[in-house]
């Protein structure tokens, strides 16, 4: 059995706060030297990734000087041109400055609001010059400790004006970028506003420019919650909003491990993979945008370490895109799926044409049933979820 070589036409794209975070944590100092960009652009082609994704500061330290910005800019583009890698989002870092430490576009103190929001405009116009599609918008610190804080209304009503504000500003812009948010539980702080995909579906219908606001959820925040990440970005695409997504792995309810993705639950990774290549059952709406990778190297690793875990990232989606096609075109999966009614289900429960009133009149429906006859059958999706099983583990490849 071989380990298939990722290429560029598989869209793997990276967060350069990935493989350069130098592993400082909560207990202890970073393990690893800040690498260059331009460095990072390049090896990353040279692993076979095709894009890259950045927070501003992340290119641009805080506090660069306006010509210092331009050079470094400069020195970016000409190594994307030269690799032919691509910028296919950009985010803000509205969380690490210490001004940030209530919130940006929700902190108590309008100052930071403003600041913020100006902060991420002047990171619109960035994206735009290298020709992202998406907006990354992960509201970290939008949140708090205490309950007696916030006044969760009124901060509800400053996260909405500030969406609302850079939607509006892109739209009059004319820029080709959709804004993402990205929900999460907590960390770093106790209860981040917008915690679940569910959460920020609600949130987005509610905006004035909603339109061109959609999803970046992430595994491990979604498992953070002890939420299901494939029926969470199903939801997301079945609402036309799942913009991106983050890959990666976590291990049950704990703090955000950014682990490889696939090395936390590898179930949940064939099926996030297996909805992402093969669709739903059914048909619906489809994902083709980036395959994008949140993660971090673990903080034992050395250079080395960090480009073999990015390469982790993409062979385990490329073995389980091979095992979940495999899947879905064994004859007896097929059979499974339409006896077990995950075919039927498409199927409306009213007939076409039928109304409300023949409905109820329809005595065979109710009155006439045997209700222990409809009980009667299984439905055999042990022996489905067996066939995934085997086939993740390579038995009928
Ligand atoms: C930060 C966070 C990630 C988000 C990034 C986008 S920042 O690293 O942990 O989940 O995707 O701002
Ligand atoms: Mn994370
Ligand atoms: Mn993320």
């Amino acid at each position: 059995m071989s380990v298939p070589t990722p290429t560029r036409e598989d869209h793997f794209s990276f967060g350069m706060w990935t493989v350069n975070w130098p592993a400082q944590d909560q207990f202890g100092s970073a393990t690893r030297k800040v690498m260059d960009p331009v460095y990072i652009v390049h090896k990353l082609a040279e692993i076979g990734a095709w894009g890259i994704t950045f927070h501003d500061d992340d290119l641009v330290p805080f506090g660069t000087s306006d010509a210092g910005r331009d050079k470094i800019i400069a020195d970016f583009k000409a190594a994307l041109d030269e690799t032919g890698i691509v910028c296919e989002m950009v985010t803000t870092n509205t969380f690490s400055h210490p001004m940030f430490k209530d919130g940006a576009f929700t902190s108590n103190d309008r100052r930071v609001r403003r600041y913020g929001l100006r902060k991420v405009l002047r990171n619109v116009d960035l994206a735009a010059e290298l020709g992202a599609e998406t907006f990354v918008m992960w509201g970290g610190r939008e949140g708090a400790e205490y309950d007696s804080a916030k006044d969760y209304k009124a901060a509800l009503d400053r996260y909405a004006e500030g969406i609302d504000t850079v939607a509006g500003y892109i739209k009059s812009k004319g820029y080709g970028l959709r804004i993402a948010l990205e929900p999460k539980p907590n960390e770093p702080r106790g209860d981040i506003m917008l915690p679940t995909v569910g959460h920020a579906l609600a949130f987005i219908a509610q905006l004035d420019n909603g339109d061109i606001v959609g999803l970046n959820p992430e595994v491990g925040h979604e498992q953070m919650a002890c939420l299901n990440y494939t029926y969470g970005i199903a939801q997301a695409l079945w609402c036309n909003k799942l913009f991106h997504i983050d890959l990666n792995g976590q291990k049950s309810i704990k703090y955000d491990q950014d682990l490889v993705f696939g090395h936390g639950d590898l179930m949940s990774a064939f099926g996030t993979v297996d909805l992402i290549e093969n669709g739903f059952p059914n048909g619906g709406p489809t994902y083709d945008g980036p395959r994008h990778f949140d993660y971090k190297p673990s903080r034992t690793e050395d250079e080395e370490g960090v480009w073999a875990s990015a390469k982790a990232n993409m062979t385990m989606y490329l073995l389980l895109k091979e095992r979940a096609q495999a899947f879905r075109a064994d004859a007896e999966v097929k059979d499974l799926l339409a006896s077990a009614g995950v075919i039927g289900l498409a199927e409306p429960t009213l007939a076409a044409g039928e109304t409300l009133e023949s409905f109820m009149a329809d005595r065979s429906t109710f009155e006439d049933v045997d209700p222990d006859a409809l009980a009667d059958h299984g439905f055999g999706f042990v022996r489905l979820n067996q066939l995934a099983t085997e086939y993740l583990l390579g038995a009928h490849l």
